[in-house]
């Protein structure tokens, strides 16, 4: 609103000068992009990670990054594709059936012209464009993308290039079920193909030291566990934004609510505030389903007085968050949730402490852990260590940044890392304890930027600890009037 509003202003002061210049002149027509979002990665982003991508190759190499392939979702509808993570890191390119090549040492052309890296992309196409949405196109990704040398994908079959000069050529694993459109013949299939031959890649390639598999991984997870001041201000909306919609969530939250519902409200609020999605699928697990580590059917129809874990992270301009909260629905713990609840607390609380640059991925683990075990047993819930381990049955966190499990190293903690802190104990019904412990679910997720001397919380924009939570829950929601009429075709069925 706000710069909207300034902007109309200047707007009408520049028109004011220009008019004591020039008589009056056609108001300018409002270009597409004036209503587009500002602050996606710059292309100087893009070229900087591409440069600091180089100073790592061994001399005389070359690297392949491929998009990753269409799905099908049904027939012939294809799932909303995704930027592929690698492809828009390097280039800022985010359309399918791409494909770039970045080199160590500067490579001329027959033309004489001197390049360090090529992309290929989809040619601009007025009919597909029609259906599928615009293209950027070579001329757009020159343009845009600060790449000279981009050309369309159909130019990778006569694009001059010998691969046998090479001491190493550096690729991820090709994926083996990519989906050849027939009437395309430079979709990513036909490029990948064109890649075999122009390399001759031998069908096991694994141990043949020129080709590099191994590289790729290192090289990509030691750069983009490392993120950038441009990376940390769009992970900080995007992790901004998941915890308004949690406690929007939680001031809304009401027993006769759908976990679908819930899923629906945590997601409209992301929109709210421009994120274009989610970085995968939303867990909205209330009781027992709770137990379920990456529930995402949602289909309880009440959630009724049980606590409700919802882990959903927004994606903001290609960065994902990572935010679980775990609450009460009917606005107060229970004895037992509570004691559970601080367990995992604390164990969240024995991990932070223990980071810092230069920490261990292993003592943040161990430190979550014995907080657990201890808990757990002292509980009665476990005898012993082996059976603690089967109520927190997966690691403590992980990186995030493009893809919600980054890229990423797990030895050492480091200065400019953000990854999740995530303990959680889950004890489903059946379970070798007292029966009022069981369908209790908790998973507390924060975020974490790592400094020098210990971390930034990005996500605590949302409460965590139980008073907290449950004063959240009791507050009003802007949601609370937003009302709709029954379905007429539901009640008829007597649903
Ligand atoms: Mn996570």
């Amino acid at each position: 609103m706000h710069t909207a509003f300034s902007k109309r202003i200047l707007f009408f002061a520049v028109s004011f000068l220009s008019c004591t210049y020039l008589f009056a002149q056609p108001a300018p027509v409002s270009r597409e992009e004036d209503d587009l979002p500002k602050d996606y990665l710059s292309a100087s982003f893009h070229a900087g990670r591409r440069e600091a991508l180089r100073q790592m190759m061994p001399d005389n190499s070359v690297m392949a990054v491929f998009a990753y392939p269409t799905r099908s979702f049904s027939n012939d509808v294809e799932y909303l594709y995704h930027a592929s993570p690698d492809m828009y890191y390097f280039s800022g390119y985010k359309e399918p059936h791409s494909l770039l090549l970045i080199f160590k040492n500067e490579q001329t052309d027959s033309a004489g012209n001197t390049y360090s890296e090529v992309l290929f992309v989809q040619k601009r196409n007025a009919q597909a464009e029609q259906w599928t949405g615009k293209r950027l196109g070579a001329e757009g990704a020159k343009e845009k993308l600060g790449i000279p040398m981009s050309l369309n994908g159909e130019d990778f079959k006569n694009f001059n290039i010998d691969f046998t000069k090479f001491d190493k050529v550096i690729f991820d694993r090709l994926p083996a079920d990519v989906p050849n459109d027939a009437r395309d013949k430079s979709d990513l299939f036909d490029m990948i193909q064109l890649f075999r031959q122009k390399t001759a890649l031998p069908e096991d390639y694994s141990k043949e030291k020129k080709f590099d598999n191994r590289s790729y991984r290192e090289m990509t997870a030691k750069l983009r566990e490392i993120k950038t001041p441009e990376e940390k201000d769009l992970i900080r909306k995007a992790v901004e934004i998941s915890c308004l919609g949690q406690n929007e969530v939680m001031k809304a939250v009401r027993p006769d609510m759908s976990e679908l519902e819930i899923q629906g409200l945590h997601e409209y609020v992301h929109k709210k505030y421009g994120a274009e999605g989610v970085g995968y699928g939303s867990i909205i697990g209330s009781g027992e389903n709770g137990c379920v580590l990456h529930y995402e059917e949602n289909t309880k129809t009440r959630v009724g007085n049980s606590m409700i874990l919802m882990d959903v992270g927004a994606e903001y301009h290609g960065y994902t968050a990572d935010v679980t909260r775990t609450v009460p629905a009917g606005g107060k713990f229970s004895d037992e949730e509570k004691m559970i609840y601080q367990l995992v607390y604390d164990a969240q609380e024995a991990a932070f402490k223990t980071l810092k640059d230069g920490s261990k991925w292993a003592d943040a683990e161990k430190a979550a852990r014995d907080v657990i075990t201890e808990g757990l047993i002292k509980l009665g819930i476990a005898k012993d260590k082996a059976e603690a381990n089967k109520y927190y049955p997966h690691g403590l966190g992980h990186h995030i940044g493009m893809d919600v499990h980054d890229r990423g190293t797990y030895t050492s903690i480091k200065k400019d890392m953000v990854i999740t802190i995530e303990p959680g104990i889950y004890i489903s019904s059946g379970s070798n304890c007292d029966k009022k412990w069981w369908g209790i679910a908790v998973r507390i997720e924060d975020d974490a930027l790592i400094t020098q001397d210990g971390y930034e919380l990005l996500s605590h924009f949302a409460p965590r600890k139980i008073e907290e939570i449950e004063k959240m829950i009791s507050q009003k929601s802007a949601l609370d009037n937003f009302k709709l009429p029954p379905l007429k075709s539901a009640e008829k069925k007597g649903f």
